[in-house]
């Protein structure tokens, strides 16, 4: 039983979408029977979610997690990755017929989102919900039941972007190679020993311990927090993340007197004078 008093957000078919209340969005795949994978309903509704809790200015950290266990044999899954019932020639088939990709959206809404967003991993983190572990900013694992493993080339998809270039930053050349080429079974523990799991939890305490975790961040300057996200992602993420960073920093330039100045004449139809404005070094 959580400590949080959570409340739903909205009801959805795929997934659970809940608030604290204090700060903390949590969003879980909830089809525990397929091992929470994910098809383009799943998507668009993570996508909605995501989208609602960057938006809502009271939450300063997301939690995505996976709802279980399995009713039919009692298994726990973070997430199995793209539902291969769905995947037709051209990608995973949508109730229109539209064969569609769009799980990397939801990893992009992830890595550009302002705020921090912790995967909490009860079971199985497999193919695409491998990426998705990989591309959230921190992962807890249930010491039991999480099992990290890389399918991709099992069945044929490959994820080149984050899930697999940006884990080779995390866990090493060597290590990420191994994770795709082999695509063996990783304990919660070995995960954690190769750098992409910051804490390995007791299964019982894992919901409460992310909590906590957020509250912990929660305590710090969102300012700070979010500029730290994006000086981290930065290095990584070519022109899109100095845009992305740089964007920020223009937020922070509009905050002074120096731009309320720049607007100010050019609405006032007069040149700018920045004369008082002291060139710190
Ligand atoms: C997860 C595994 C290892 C669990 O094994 P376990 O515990 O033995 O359970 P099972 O009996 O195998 O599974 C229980 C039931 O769940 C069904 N199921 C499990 N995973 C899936 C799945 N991914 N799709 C559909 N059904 C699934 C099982 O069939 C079983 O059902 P029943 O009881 O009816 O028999 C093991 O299950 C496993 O290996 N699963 C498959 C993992 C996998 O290969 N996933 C796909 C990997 N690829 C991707 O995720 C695509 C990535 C992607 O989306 C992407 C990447 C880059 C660019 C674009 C995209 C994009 O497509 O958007």
């Amino acid at each position: 039983m959580s400590k949080v008093a959570w409340k739903t957000v909205k009801e959805y078919e795929d997934i659970t979408y809940q608030k604290s209340g204090d700060g903390v969005a949590r969003i879980a795949f909830n089809r525990p029977e397929v091992r929470n994978a994910f098809r383009p309903k799943t998507v668009g509704e993570l996508f909605e979610a995501f989208l609602d809790a960057r938006e809502d200015t009271s939450i300063g950290v997301v939690l995505l997690s996976g709802e279980g266990p399995s009713k039919k044999d009692g298994g726990w899954a973070f997430c199995s990755g793209g539902d291969q019932n769905a995947r037709g020639h051209q990608g995973y088939v949508d109730d229109d017929g539209m064969p569609r990709l769009n799980i990397l959206e939801v990893q992009r809404l992830i890595r550009f989102m302002p705020k921090v967003v912790i995967a909490v991993v009860p079971g199985w983190a497999v193919g695409g919900g491998h990426s998705l572990h990989t591309v959230c900013d921190l992962t807890l694992a249930s010491k039991e039941h999480a099992i990290f493993k890389q399918t991709d080339a099992d069945v044929t998809s490959f994820d080149g972007g984050y899930g697999s270039a940006y884990l080779a930053k995390m866990v090493g050349q060597k290590r990420a190679r191994e994770i795709f080429f082999l695509g063996r079974n990783y304990s919660a523990q070995d995960a954690f020993e190769m750098g992409m799991v910051n804490a390995v939890i007791p299964h019982d305490e894992l919901e409460d311990t992310a909590y906590d975790w957020a509250q912990e961040i929660l305590e710090k300057s969102p300012t700070s927090i979010k500029m730290l996200k994006f000086a981290f992602n930065a290095t990584d993420d070519g022109m899109v993340g100095q845009q992305v960073f740089a964007g920020e920093a223009t937020r922070l330039a509009y905050m002074t007197d120096e731009a309320k100045e720049g607007r100010n004449a050019f609405l006032e139809k007069r040149k700018p004078n920045f004369k008082d404005v002291k060139w710190i070094p």
